[in-house]
């Protein structure tokens, strides 16, 4: 497949760690490129999907953001298989585990999050589509919860009372996440600005990655991603509990570098200053729902790596929950 983007190709082997596309990196003459199968029964219209990257691209004029590569046709995607391909040149860097990336290291993260924010603040909402609808909101998320526990195809309900039980104490967030939403602008996003989709070097945050979710709604779910995934070392799936937990020194370096990063390029409206504070305990909150309902559905959704992947991460997620600054 790669070769219709970009004729011979030496090598080809898989790349990165999403839960949802695969992924490939290439070699070919010009230079080292990512392929990718974008996954259709997550993104149904990959069309709209890659019209969003190509007008955000447009936008950021360089920068940022790695480089879309269309055939020599012209067309962003080809379809092999039933299935939809589109590659990309690679950007240099790599992205950190959490555990290798100091407190600088999210400052610079939240820094370049800030400056895409702002790099985007003049363009309007209305130039993207929502390609995934409802995907940020906490309410609906919840309600999937409870559908999937009435159901319980897989009898796993048994193996989740006190998940489930935390899932419904911390409910509160819902209404938070759905104020905010209320409050604050409608604004271009990223929507997976977790530490995994951010690239490195030399310390230096330089480019985002992963735009598949770029849609229009609150900035704070982005910056609620990097908080979720940056303020503690523990991996999104850690099964040792007891390492899940926010260092504050973790915290305040993403939120600072957030915050100096817009403040030089771009401005926060109403509510969005406040929002900030909170956004870490929303989407982890959102997060722990959804793995949780994952396992309970039979791991229908995320990609997985070992039988109790799911049930790891939702347990790593409301384990992160509980030390995450909230109201
Ligand atoms: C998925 O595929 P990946 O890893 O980029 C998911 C995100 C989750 C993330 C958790 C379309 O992203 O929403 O936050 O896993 N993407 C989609 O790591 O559902
Ligand atoms: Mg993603």
């Amino acid at each position: 497949m790669a070769e219709v983007f970009l004729g011979a190709v030496a090598a080809v082997r898989p790349f990165g760690a999403g839960h949802i596309n695969e992924t490939f990196l290439v070699e070919a003459a010009a230079g080292e490129y990512v392929v990718q199968r974008i996954n259709t029964a997550v993104f149904a219209d990959p069309e709209a999907v890659t019209a969003n990257i190509v007008v955000v691209y447009r936008h950021l004029r360089g920068g940022v953001m790695p480089e879309p590569v269309p055939t020599p046709a012209g067309d962003w995607l080809v379809w092999d298989g039933g299935a939809p391909w589109r590659a990309w040149k690679r950007a240099p860097g790599r992205p950190l585990r959490s555990a290798e990336a100091s407190p600088a290291a999210l400052r610079a993260a939240g820094g370049l999050l800030g400056r895409f924010h702002g790099l985007v603040a003049d363009l309007d909402p209305d130039c993207v589509t929502e390609t995934l609808p409802g995907f940020h909101d906490p309410g609906r998320r919840l309600a999937a919860l409870r559908a999937v526990i009435a159901e319980d195809p897989c009898g796993r309900v048994a193996t989740v009372p006190g998940e489930i039980q935390m899932a419904e104490e911390a409910e509160s967030l819902v209404e938070v996440a759905a104020d905010l939403t209320r409050r604050v602008p409608r604004r271009v996003a990223h929507f997976d600005a977790k530490l995994d989709n951010i690239l490195f070097d030399n310390g230096n945050a330089i480019t985002l990655v992963d735009f598949d979710t770029l849609m229009a709604g609150a900035w704070f779910w982005d910056v609620g991603d990097l908080l979720r995934s940056g303020a503690t070392t523990a991996a999104e799936d850690e099964p040792d509990l007891e390492r899940v937990v926010v260092a504050p020194e973790r915290y305040q370096a993403i939120v600072d570098g957030y915050r100096h990063g817009l403040s030089t390029a771009g401005m926060f409206e109403r509510g969005e200053d406040e929002a900030v504070d909170v956004a870490g305990a929303i989407v982890t909150y959102e997060q722990a729902v959804r793995f949780l309902t994952d396992w309970i559905a039979g791991d229908v959704y995320y990609r997985i790596g070992r039988p109790t992947h799911n049930l790891d991460r939702a347990r790593a997620q409301f384990r992160l929950l509980a030390s995450m600054p909230r109201p």
